[in-house]
């Protein structure tokens, strides 16, 4: 009989490690996950898998660890001793990265490091390695749309410290001839993005308001523009980079770029707000034009819930506490080398994205 494979997620608790959790136990993966320990709980994206007493401790292993603790990433491999590791463990957030530099260059840089040296300290020269890179590599856009070879210009301590995860896997790649990949993907959402991240911030909050529970929402730079797509999608791309026959690095995304003032536009649009904009800058508020609640059956379904809206009514404000002290501006991915040599292409359109996650917020607030 053929072996299940095994193997290791880092950051197994976030939105794209419960996604490749799913993706790869599917595949009929022996997974193991990373998890802190947290004063709370933190295990709510995959409490699905692990309550599923079919799956835990049989198919899905979960342990307590940190990339920031050596001896305890040395401990697990060895035990584990996975086929592949794909490293998505990080402090995600970049504004929060100018608050907590430090850690997050301990984490998202030395973290990578760590995880490589355990493969070479623990002799798992055959080990495929999977890094979580990322757009925002990019920041300062040096070529629209940017490609495998755009050169880099990270913008942030969060970009700075995972430009060093690029290059000590590319580095490890070369020195030692490992199995290790970059997938350097753009941004991908879904109703499992932390709620901080500013689709799901959106997409939540118009819930909220247009049940009545909420009056406005304080955004940041609403001009910034993203290739947003859909997070499920491009944790099945992770796994096809390590499939490819050979360690390579390889950008995920779209080809599409949005603004975030078109994402909270389309958000109350399909919750039948009209939004007009009026002001410049921090002074600019986004006001009801129009609400015709028809938008879905859900809505009509609960009409005692929906809240007062009227015309004139400000639900947008913007708050400088969430402008960056250097801000990327615009991103979009050109992902024809994935297209290419692993036959992977973003399909879910970005109007789909913004539904299927004002839907799930929409369903999550009625059921509270
Ligand atoms: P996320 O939701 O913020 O999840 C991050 C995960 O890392 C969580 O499980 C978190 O644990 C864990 N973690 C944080 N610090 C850790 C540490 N010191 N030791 C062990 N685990 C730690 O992020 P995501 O959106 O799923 O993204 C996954 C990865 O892809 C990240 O590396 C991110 O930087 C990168 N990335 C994301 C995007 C995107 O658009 N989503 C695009 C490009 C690259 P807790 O749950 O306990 O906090
Ligand atoms: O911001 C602007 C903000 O925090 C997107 C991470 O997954 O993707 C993510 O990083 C844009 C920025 O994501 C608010 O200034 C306006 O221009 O949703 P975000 P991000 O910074 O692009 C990359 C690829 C990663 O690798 C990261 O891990 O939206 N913006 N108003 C706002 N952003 C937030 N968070 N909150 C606001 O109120």
């Amino acid at each position: 009989m053929k072996k299940n494979k095994i193997a290791l997620i880092t950051g197994i608790t976030g939105q794209d490690g419960s996604y490749l959790a799913e993706i790869l136990l599917k595949k009929n993966y022996i997974v193991h996950g990373i998890i802190r320990k947290s004063s709370s709980f933190n295990t709510g994206r995959i409490d699905h898998l692990y309550t599923n007493t079919e799956i835990l401790n049989k198919k899905l292993f979960l342990h307590y660890g940190d990339i920031v603790d050596t001896s305890n990433l040395n401990r697990l491999l060895e035990k584990i001793q996975p086929d592949e590791i794909y490293n998505l463990a990080a402090q995600s957030h970049v504004l929060v990265s100018f608050q907590i530099p430090d850690y997050t260059s301990q984490v998202d840089a030395l973290g990578t490091l760590r995880i490589l040296d355990a493969i070479r300290e623990t002799g798992l020269n055959k080990t495929k390695f999977y890094q979580a890179s990322t757009s925002e590599l990019f920041g300062k856009v040096q070529e629209i749309p940017q490609t495998e070879k755009t050169p880099f210009y990270p913008r942030s301590p969060y970009g700075v410290a995972k430009l060093y995860a690029y290059w000590i896997i590319i580095n490890f790649r070369e020195a030692y001839n490992l199995f290790a990949s970059n997938g350097i993907l753009f941004n991908h959402e879904s109703p499992r993005r932390g709620e901080t991240f500013v689709t799901r911030k959106i997409t939540r909050a118009a819930a909220q308001i247009v049940l009545g529970r909420q009056n406005k929402i304080l955004l940041g730079n609403l001009d910034a523009k993203r290739d947003w797509g859909y997070a499920p999608e491009y944790c099945e791309g992770m796994w096809r980079i390590l499939q490819h026959k050979e360690g390579d690095d390889f950008i995920l995304a779209t080809g599409e770029t949005h603004s975030v003032r078109e994402f909270t536009e389309l958000t109350f649009k399909d919750l039948g707000i009209e939004l007009t904009w009026r002001g410049k800058a921090e002074k600019e508020k986004g006001i009801v034009k129009s609400f015709e609640p028809d938008r879905n059956k859900l809505l009509s379904k609960n009409s005692k819930k929906i809240g007062k809206i009227r015309k004139g009514d400000i639900i947008i404000e913007v708050s400088p506490s969430y402008y960056r002290p250097t801000e990327v501006e615009l991103l979009v991915g050109d992902s024809s080398k994935a297209k290419k040599l692993l036959g992977w292409q973003a399909k879910t359109k970005f109007e789909d994205i913004v539904k299927i996650m004002v839907d799930a917020d929409l369903q999550k607030q009625i059921r509270k």
